[in-house]
């Protein structure tokens, strides 16, 4: 193995919950390949039977894509799994500090969780990880089934930049706009590299949120979608569904109700995500 090549993380509850099966599989050995022809190494995140991994088999992929209820893990749920022994699929919460552990700086997602709508009191761990935990996450912002600018508030509050990659304005998921703006602009990869390191420099805790919106081609405008969120999110009501639940339940009524569409946005996002942290992985073993 070359492990001083450049390393990015890549998560599993994407895997497990976020995607139906067998798009899951392709889109998990997909983002892989991806940030190897970009120059990096992929280090898939996960707990096997207790033990926290990055980097896992064709057989554990195959696992996690598949097995009827591999636990979801956020931060709370990890002493429960490894004392257990049992397997996980991490979030980005935990997927950023396992990548911590492992001496990878780089991760490359989907979208990051945040504020429920009408539900302030449901904020994803993914905020708070952010602020204490030092990865740059890579995502295309936060599907709309969230309270955006209560999101973005979250991260000031906590000491999160946000990065725009390529865009003045905090991606939607879906849709390249949200009309919320970022703290700053990059469109290099050395750019982003040079705002982390000087982070590192300040002595300044927790990561860096690098936001990409889906490339143009691929966007889905958000008055298009945004009857299938109220509609999920009034089911997710009123099946009185809390904490860890919610947001599976939203992400599988939402592919539900609109299709292969937004199924073909989300793997597009994916891929796009998994190559610009695969660029910036580059640039930080550069640097
Ligand atoms: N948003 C997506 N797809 C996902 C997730 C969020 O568009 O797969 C997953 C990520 O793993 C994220 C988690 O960390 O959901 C957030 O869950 P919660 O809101 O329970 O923190
Ligand atoms: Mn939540």
């Amino acid at each position: 193995m070359t492990e001083h090549r450049p390393l990015v993380a890549l998560e599993s509850t994407v895997i497990s919950h976020g995607l139906p099966y067998p798009q899951n599989l392709a889109l998990a050995r997909e983002m892989e390949s991806i940030v190897r022809s970009h120059g990096a190494e992929p280090r898939t995140v996960a707990v096997i039977a207790g033990e926290l991994r990055a980097g896992l088999s064709e057989a554990e992929l195959l696992h996690l894509a598949t097995a009827k209820g591999v636990r979801k893990v956020s931060r709370r749920d990890l002493p429960i799994v490894v004392a257990r022994r049992l397997d996980g699929a991490t979030t980005v919460a935990t997927t950023m500090w396992v990548a911590q552990r492992f001496g990878i700086q780089v991760f490359a997602t989907g979208g990051i969780g945040g504020v429920h709508r009408g539900r302030g009191d449901d904020i994803s761990a993914d905020l708070q990880e952010l602020a204490q935990t030092p990865v740059i996450v890579v995502c295309a912002g936060a599907k709309a089934i969230l309270d955006l600018p209560a999101t973005l508030e979250y991260l000031e509050t906590q000491g999160v930049t946000v990065v725009g990659y390529g865009a003045d304005e905090f991606p939607a998921f879906y849709s390249r706009t949200s009309g919320l703006a970022v703290d700053v602009r990059c469109d290099t990869a050395a750019e982003v590299a040079a705002i982390w390191q000087a982070k590192q420099a300040l002595g300044l805790p927790g990561g860096l949120l690098v936001t990409v919106p889906v490339p143009a081609a691929m966007e889905i405008p958000a008055a298009e979608i945004e009857p299938a969120i109220v509609q999920a999110v009034a089911e997710a009501e009123a099946r009185g569904l809390r904490s860890a639940e919610v947001t599976p339940f939203l992400l599988t009524r939402i592919a539900q109700l609109t299709g292969e569409r937004s199924l073909r946005t989300n793997l597009a996002l994916l891929h796009n995500n998994a190559a610009v942290a695969a660029d910036i992985a580059v640039a930080l073993a550069a640097a």
